[in-house]
């Protein structure tokens, strides 16, 4: 069993996909061990997005993944990590693949709708990046 981090991006919230978005995962098997809505703080953006703090979208990203509400994911299951990467697609839509998140609701790079952790390093530091122990399920 693996346990991955995945968000819903403040695009998919405003855009009412958040049901549609905990569907597919309950649907495909993952157990959701921890979920909440809430405002990223600006420190916790720019820790969770530290590996692209010299890329010139920096500035952007920060300021779009804390312009409003996300919903927080902790999600458990056999190759969660890859498997949700694979739910979610590339992370330019028009490289994404068909039936993928992406592919499905989504038209920029810059507005992508969902976050996944991209190996078991990042998803262990995202998941005490948003959550405590006791938020998550045993
Ligand atoms: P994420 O971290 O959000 O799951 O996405 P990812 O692994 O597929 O892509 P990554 O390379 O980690 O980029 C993180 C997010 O930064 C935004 N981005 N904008 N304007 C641009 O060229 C650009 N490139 C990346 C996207 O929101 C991307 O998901
Ligand atoms: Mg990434």
């Amino acid at each position: 069993m693996e346990r991955t981090f995945a968000m819903i991006k403040p695009d998919g919230v405003r855009r009412n996909l958040t049901p549609e978005i905990l569907a597919r995962i309950v649907r495909k098997g993952y157990r959701i061990v921890g979920l909440k809505q809430m405002v990223i703080s600006r420190e916790t953006a720019q820790a969770h997005y530290a590996e692209h703090k010299e890329r010139p979208f920096f500035g952007e990203l920060v300021d779009f993944i804390t312009g409003g509400p996300v919903v927080a994911i902790a999600l458990e299951g056999e190759n969660a990590i890859l498997g949700w990467r694979g739910m979610m697609g590339a992370t330019n839509p028009a490289n994404a693949a068909p039936g993928s998140i992406r592919a499905d609701f989504a038209t920029t790079t810059g507005e992508n709708v969902t976050h996944g952790s991209d190996s078991p390093e990042s998803a262990e530091r995202e998941l005490g990046l948003f959550f405590s122990e006791g938020e998550l399920l045993k």
